[in-house]
């Protein structure tokens, strides 16, 4: 089995494989290291990734991107409003979630982005198993630290429609600070200061920094802040606009009417923004653009940094938010990791350098320092590879809150309570205590909705508690309900069970711990995964041998049911059987193309040696026949063997072979004879 990690990023996917010498990137089917994003439809099959980028300008209509940027959306979120301008197929909604229309296999047909995501991890599936040779099934991929339950939810269910077992979703900066973390021999001791690291990470759409602090085998996120809207794409944008309206003055063209000349357009501005990362200026320059008109301009480094002026003037904003959440100076941050293609612009290094007031490090990989943590998230949570250990507190960004019906035996209950706040530990295990006597609902939500990304629902899940009944004479029966933030950062509970009070003599430990904090009426720990001890407090007394002490015995479970914004199965399992038809259809395509051009490329080679190389071994009977079969066979190829199946493919290479095989026979004789002579000749 293998060990694989995903930067499944807005523009750009990144593979990396956990082998025994250490991480690498693995490259795609034409020797890339990253994969574009993008999944497009045709009349016969799907385009995944970088076959996806080469037909998008000629297929628009039916190429989506901005793939993880849709999933768990809805079609009235403003944030799906923006990423329209980036999607070139039409955007619809499915439901309760956004999908996209497109033409394919002729026919006009809709798929949710949860699919869309689905497609294009099982290309990454196929890539990564084509390069291991290996089945790939365990994976962890990284998503933005501000994706909800919803966003998450619909990735988990991609990744299980596409067949793969996801270990972990893990956030972006959380998989660089790992992956920075445990190579590292230098890190301090449990009683030394922790090494506090900035890691920031601007990519092709969003913007995060995360400050981190590091002991030997351990990091601990303190804060995690975002600007949603802030990558390179808005660079892209305001270059595409600048030249748009030169354009349009100069040589009277309109791009923003002719999506292809503006696909174009963007292409080479991105081309651009990068050359003025290095350069103070740079030319572009695209040839019969629209209307037959050659269009080109230039462009200095400055005159970028005016247009994007606005942007810019954003840059130092979540850095300043991570220091004030993280309860940090400047002075306490000891370094600055840069990742992500848009760390590369000059004019963000000034402005985040001068903000830290210190200079900045680019230590880690920019574009696969994502991808490595991933792989290493991957290796500590797979059962198949040894990794020292090292463990990851990451932290909860939305706080959650439960709420729940009145129980009508208490009146004076409250009926809502906030489980997790923001900054807590994450994965992270509550128990939750209620006294009832009959079976009860309850119902997670983010509790701050203002606080989420666009507009999302704050609904978590609603979850049934069965199997409640009064206990004994008319008492209330103690149930116990663990609800846990996992380490995907979605929240189940997870189990229930209920508990009876006894009395119980119990030997004194030879050394007190700690007091643990128990807040009695709900039960609610403190932070991180200490599971269920209940034990009263205040048992500092004197010390006898024993003590008598109330415990909570575990008595039996509760069965829950739960209905959160997962996936149901049946359906899931529909869209698994579903996806894998159409990359057994895509499959088959590809081969019956590769037999095509084996066979075209046969009739070639054959015309070519007959007079040459193959001239001595056939009669001119044989030749003839041979020619003939060969000019008939093109014939066929242009004609109606264009579009044949694979197994007729293969039956016109058979029926050529049976000509040219005696042929190509004596030729290879002659030469293995030659051969045998030298070797002959070598020995004496
Ligand atoms: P996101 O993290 O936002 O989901 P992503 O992970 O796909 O997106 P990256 O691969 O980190 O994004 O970065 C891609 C962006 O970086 C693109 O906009 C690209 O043009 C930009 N970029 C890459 N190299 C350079 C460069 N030399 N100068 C300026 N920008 C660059
Ligand atoms: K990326
Ligand atoms: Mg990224």
């Amino acid at each position: 089995m293998s060990v694989v990690g995903v930067d499944f990023g807005t523009l750009n996917t990144v593979i990396a494989v956990a082998r025994n010498r250490g991480v690498d990137v693995i490259t795609n089917e034409v020797s890339n290291r990253a994969t574009p994003s993008l999944v497009g439809f045709g009349p016969k099959s799907r385009y995944l990734g970088e076959p996806a980028k080469t037909q998008e300008i000629s297929n628009l209509k039916n190429t989506v991107g901005s793939l993880k940027r849709l999933a768990g959306r809805t079609i009235t979120d403003q944030d799906v409003q923006i990423e329209k301008e980036f999607v070139s197929a039409t955007i619809v909604e499915m439901g309760n979630t956004v999908g996209a229309e497109v033409t394919y296999m002729g026919e006009k047909q809709k798929f949710t982005a949860t699919q869309l995501v689905a497609m294009f991890l099982s290309k990454i599936k196929a890539t990564a198993s084509a390069e291991l040779k290996l089945p790939v099934s365990d994976i962890v991929i990284s998503v933005p630290a501000w994706f909800t339950d919803v966003q998450r939810r619909a990735l988990m269910d991609a990744a299980e429609i596409a067949g793969l077992k996801l270990l972990r979703l893990i956030n972006d900066t959380t998989a660089t600070a790992l992956g920075y973390g445990i190579p590292r021999t230098d890190l301090p001791t449990a009683d030394e200061k922790p090494r506090r690291v900035a890691f920031v990470d601007i990519g092709h759409s969003d913007y995060t920094c995360s400050i981190v602090e590091f002991k030997k085998g351990e990091l601990a996120v303190k804060s995690t802040t975002y600007d949603r809207h802030f990558g390179g794409r808005d660079f892209d944008k305001a270059l595409i606009q600048h030249f748009a309206r030169e354009w349009k003055e100069k040589y009277k063209i309109d791009i923003n009417t002719n999506p292809k000349a503006l696909v174009r357009t963007a292409a080479a501005c991105e081309k651009m923004k990068k050359i003025l990362s290095a350069n103070a200026q740079a030319p572009i320059s695209i040839e019969s653009l629209m209307n037959d008109v050659d269009v080109s301009g230039m462009m200095k480094r400055e005159e970028l940094e005016q247009l994007v002026q606005p942007l810019l003037d954003r840059a130092t904003i979540p850095l300043e938010q991570a220091l004030l959440e993280a309860k940090m100076k400047v002075e306490d941050i000891d370094s600055i990791e840069m990742v992500g293609g848009c760390t590369r612009v000059p004019s963000l290094k000034d402005r985040i350098s001068k903000f830290f007031g210190k200079g900045l490090s680019f230590t880690l990989n920019q574009d696969e320092a994502v991808a490595r943590g991933c792989a290493f998230s991957c290796a500590i949570l797979s059962p198949v590879f040894r990794v020292r250990d090292f463990s990851v507190h990451d932290i909860v960004n939305y706080p959650i809150e439960f709420n729940w019906e009145q129980s009508p035996d208490i009146p004076d209950e409250d009926t809502s309570l906030t489980v997790f706040n923001k900054g807590n530990v994450m994965p992270s295990t509550k128990i939750l205590t209620f006294y009832r006597k009959q079976p009860f609902d309850l119902e997670a939500k983010y509790a701050k909705p203002e606080l989420l990304p666009g507009k999302m629902t704050p609904w978590i899940g609603r979850f049934s508690v069965k199997g409640v009944k009064a206990n004994g004479e008319d008492d209330f029966m103690i149930c116990k309900l663990k609800a846990r933030l996992n380490l995907h950062g979605v929240l189940n509970v997870e189990s229930g069970y209920y508990v009876e009070d006894v009395e119980i003599e119990e030997p004194i430990p030879e050394e007190e711990g700690e007091k643990k904090e128990t807040d009695k009426k709900d039960g609610e720990k403190k932070d991180g995964d200490a599971m269920e001890t209940d034990q009263p407090n205040g048992a500092a007394e004197p010390k006898p041998k024993v003590r008598k002490v109330k415990k909570q015995v575990r008595k039996g479970e509760l069965p829950l049911s739960s209905g959160t914004a997962s996936m149901d199965q049946a359906t899931k399992d529909s869209m698994a059987e579903k996806e894998n038809s159409m990359f057994m259809e895509d499959k088959l395509v590809a081969d019956t193309e590769d037999k095509k051009n084996e066979l075209e490329s046969y009739i070639y080679e054959l015309r070519g040696k007959i007079d040459d190389q193959y001239s001595e071994f056939a009669s001119d009977e044989e030749k003839a026949k041979l020619k003939e079969k060969l000019e008939q066979s093109e014939d066929w190829l242009y004609d109606e063997g264009d579009d044949a199946t694979r197994g007729v493919y293969v039956a016109k290479m058979d029926e050529i072979r049976f000509v040219a095989g005696p042929i190509i026979g004596r030729y290879q004789d002659k030469v293995e004879e030659e051969r045998q002579a030298i070797l002959k000749l070598e020995e004496e």
